[in-house]
């Protein structure tokens, strides 16, 4: 395994095409905008801080995947949706979520299995949905939710809705057969998809050098007849800029796009992981690329923030996590006699024309 490797494949800020370069240039993003890219990757750093906490003193139980270090591609990504569009995330996915609308309170209850979560507690860190902001589910079968993904699709489509899905995956998961065969679909039937690889360089302790057979997995997407684009994940108007595009495009008839997002977790891939399998140098060099530290630096420089209005959002959202967390505390588990109920649906849902 080589960690070198790993880095030097995603470094991708001296290798920007020169269409990125025009793209960044004709999308002029409104402040307001900014701003909220900036308060929503906070938000997500934030709540996944108290998640570690939390999973610490054990009130959150089974495995739980943090996402810090990838904040600005969920916020890029789901920025450019509308909030009725749809998005299928994976076992790392309260970031996704945040990013797609969901609220603090069921979001956190849903962590810590209370019944005011947004399934009741029965989905838990790995298996949230919440279909009221689109949010279709976080999957903990790596590469299973490309074909949900498709399938909402593919229902956008027939049903004329306008609907864009956005499939989020990572680099391991685009190893699996799902992967292939959603993008050969997407592609033959011009589905309404976006697909977004979070190349976080690992899937678990093995590199994305090792375990893929080529440099980019963008570079597999021309293999489906479509276009393939890699883009700095650690970069939110980076990321908000392509996926705008995308979906531009796509509402206009053009083919799915695959964008590969280089990106990098800080943390390991679960909590408690000895992470024996990269270097602490490798780490500190991604930690450079920071999302949040240089996203604020230069909203301060465009001077859109200063270092107090900074510090105005930052207390608000801390306050919001918080309530959260209270919130969860302070709710019941859901009695027994309803675990089975929202298992099945009723034979009425299933024949319903
Ligand atoms: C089908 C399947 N195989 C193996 C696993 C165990 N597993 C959980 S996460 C993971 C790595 C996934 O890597 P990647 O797709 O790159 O996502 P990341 O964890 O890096 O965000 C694996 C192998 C699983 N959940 N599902
Ligand atoms: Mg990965």
């Amino acid at each position: 395994m080589d960690n070198n490797k790993t880095t030097a494949n995603n470094k991708v800020n001296k290798q920007k095409s020169s269409k990125e370069k025009k793209d960044s240039k004709s999308e002029k993003i409104p402040d307001n905008l900014k701003l909220l890219f900036l308060e929503k990757m906070y938000t997500i750093r934030k709540f996944e801080e108290k998640v570690k906490e939390l999973f610490s003193l054990g009130l959150i139980r089974g495995s739980t995947h943090v996402y810090i270090g990838e904040e600005a591609v969920a916020v890029g990504a789901c920025s450019a949706l509308a909030s009725d569009d749809y998005i299928v995330s994976t076992h790392r996915g309260h970031g996704h979520c945040i990013a797609k609308g969901a609220e603090l309170r069921p979001m956190m209850a849903e962590l810590l299995g209370k019944e005011t979560g947004c399934c009741k507690g029965k989905g838990g860190s790995m298996h949230i949905a919440d279909f009221d902001k689109g949010i279709l589910g976080a999957v903990g079968i790596v590469g299973a939710g490309l074909p949900i993904a498709v399938g909402a699709a593919l229902s956008s489509k027939y049903l004329n809705n306008g609907k864009i899905t956005i499939s989020f995956f990572g680099d391991g998961a685009s190893n699996q057969g799902t992967f292939h065969e959603c993008l050969n679909l997407a592609s033959i039937w011009k589905l309404p998809i976006i697909f977004v690889c979070e190349n976080n360089c690992y899937a678990i302790t093995v590199p994305a050098s090792y375990s893929t057979s080529c440099t980019n997995i963008a570079d597999r997407a021309p293999g489906y007849n479509i276009e393939g684009i890699i883009t700095d994940g650690s970069d939110v108007e980076k990321v908000y800029i392509a996926v705008k595009k995308a979906v531009d495009n796509v509402k206009n008839g053009s083919r799915t796009v695959l964008i590969e997002a280089k990106t990098y977790r800080y943390e390991g891939h679960w909590i408690g992981d000895p992470q024996v399998y990269r270097s602490k140098e490798e780490i500190d060099y991604w930690k450079t690329k920071d999302p949040i530290n240089n996203y604020k630096k230069k909203l301060i420089n465009e001077k859109i923030i200063t270092e107090n209005s900074y510090t105005l959002m930052t207390d608000k959202v801390d306050k919001l996590i918080e309530d959260a967390v209270e919130f969860a505390k302070n709710s019941k588990f859901l009695s027994a006699d309803k675990a089975l109920d929202d298992i099945y649906t009723s034979n009425d849902f299933m024949f319903r024309s």
